[in-house]
């Protein structure tokens, strides 16, 4: 019973892995945590939605800035963060280090169409909000930017301090 049981559990995990592969989950659905899924980054971890300490709203404009531009957290805390598009195209957050964003952004200009769905980014349709639930694991100072092409190089890129 117990084999049956683990054969249908993971079944149904794969049954629902497509659905979270392009990004495309329904507004302000919680992202699917396991967390024998989550990896470590030098700029923290998936966190559990279950365990969040602080909520963070986040607002992305036309202007190719995040308000706020700096965030500052502590240690350890699972953070929520809202992330509401109030501008007129698509805008994106995504959590990492200064140098690991600007790879990441050099990427996005020869392949624009290229589709992310990880942890640490949020893609928000304009009007809509997102979410991204992550935990600052280590101190320093870590970025966020939207890596819509052309809109990091316009600065749109904010700060977290991690004490
Ligand atoms: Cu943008």
């Amino acid at each position: 019973m117990k084999t049956t049981a683990s054969i249908l559990a993971s079944a149904l995990l794969l049954a629902g892995a497509p659905a979270f592969a392009h990004g495309d989950q329904p507004q302000h659905a919680a992202r699917h945590f396991d967390a024998g899924q989550v990896e470590a980054t030098p700029f923290g971890q998936e966190g559990n939605p279950a365990k969040v300490t602080k909520t963070i709203r986040v607002a992305m404009t036309d202007r190719m800035r995040f308000e706020p531009g700096a965030i500052a957290v502590r240690k350890g805390d699972t953070v929520r963060f809202i992330v509401a598009n109030k501008g007129a195209v698509l805008h994106e957050m995504v959590i990492g280090t200064a140098q690991g964003l600007q790879e990441h952004a050099e990427l996005m200009k020869k392949f624009p169409g290229m589709e992310h769905d990880e942890p640490n980014i949020a893609h928000v349709k304009p009007g809509a909000t997102g979410e991204i639930v992550w935990q600052f694991t280590r101190a320093g100072e870590f970025s966020y930017a939207c890596l819509v092409p052309g809109h990091f190089e316009a600065g749109m890129v904010g700060k977290v301090v991690v004490k």
